[in-house]
């Protein structure tokens, strides 16, 4: 079986991680997979949105540790290769993405597999589900964006106690601080998620591609610039196809039938 299955559907593309006997943990090749279903969802006009999830018990339990060999006399490891070559561009890409992502995070999420939710736009979880900043656990740092992504999401004191402990924490109580959009109950998750990503599909997709970006550059942004920003952004808005579509179908009392374009 492949690490990624990958199916398109109602605009919507699939990615699940598919290594469920070793929890859905990151080697080159479902690296190297993950990637090429994310540039297919960049550059194809057919998908407008994205659902990952993963297969099995767990979402992502980070890099798969059993690659890395530690034992005595073997060669250190540069960690900063694997950063550099997989999973900077990963959060790059998704966070870059002009359409969104939705994460239906199926199972425990831990170290890069954590960080890897956090970068999608909208995060649902099993109740069941927990997520897990494991990387003090074995002497790391959080990667895969979690130093930047937790204090903006929970506050510096949760950020630490998170990062420091390398403890569970459950889906609701990522919820309650607003870690996450949201946990639903766990035979609910996969519908929940696909109805939230078929809704996204038939959206106005050139906007939620803007929508992606002002928030992205905000987090750098003074208010000054961020409000140049918007009148940049709202003028391609503007001129889009699902602009003059959204504001007929306001004016005809009825729901409107956006094309993305
Ligand atoms: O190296 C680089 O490239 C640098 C970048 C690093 C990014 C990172 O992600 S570093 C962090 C790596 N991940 C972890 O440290 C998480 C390790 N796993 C755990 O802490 C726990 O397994 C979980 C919290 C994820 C789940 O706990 P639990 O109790 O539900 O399951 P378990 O019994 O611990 O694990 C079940 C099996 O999965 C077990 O194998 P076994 O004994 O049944 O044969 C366990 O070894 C295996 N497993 C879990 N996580 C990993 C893994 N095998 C390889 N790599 C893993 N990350």
């Amino acid at each position: 079986m492949s690490p990624v299955l990958v199916s398109l559907d109602a605009g919507v593309l699939q990615v699940t991680l598919n290594r469920p006997e070793k929890l859905n943990s990151f080697n080159p090749e479902m690296h190297k997979l993950l990637r090429q279903a994310l540039e297919r969802a960049a550059d194809e006009a057919a998908v407008r949105a994205v659902l990952l999830t993963g297969a099995g018990r767990a979402f992502c339990a980070g890099q798969d540790l059993s690659e890395r060999d530690v034992s005595p006399g073997a060669a250190p490891i540069d960690l900063s290769v694997s950063l550099g070559s997989y999973y900077n561009p990963l959060v790059r890409r998704v966070r870059e993405l002009p359409k969104p992502v939705v994460c239906a995070v199926n199972g425990v999420a831990a170290g890069a597999g954590a960080n890897l939710a956090l970068a999608c736009d909208l995060v649902l979880a099993a109740r069941s589900a927990s997520f897990v900043q494991a990387f003090a656990k074995i002497g790391l740092v959080p990667d895969t964006g979690g130093t930047w992504f937790l204090p903006r999401l929970v506050g510096a004191a949760r950020a630490a106690g998170l990062a420091l402990l390398g403890e569970k924490l459950a889906a609701e109580d990522a919820e309650r601080w607003g870690l996450i959009w949201k946990a639903v109950d766990d035979g609910r998750l996969m519908d929940e998620a696909a109805s939230l990503a078929r809704r996204l599909a038939e959206g106005p997709t050139r906007g939620y591609g803007l929508i992606k970006k002002a928030l992205r550059i905000s987090s750098g942004n003074s208010l000054d610039a961020q409000l140049d920003l918007e009148r940049d952004l709202q003028r391609e808005a503007g001129l889009s196809e699902d602009y003059r579509e959204g504001v007929t179908a306001f004016k005809e009392k009825r729901a409107p039938r956006f094309k993305g374009k």
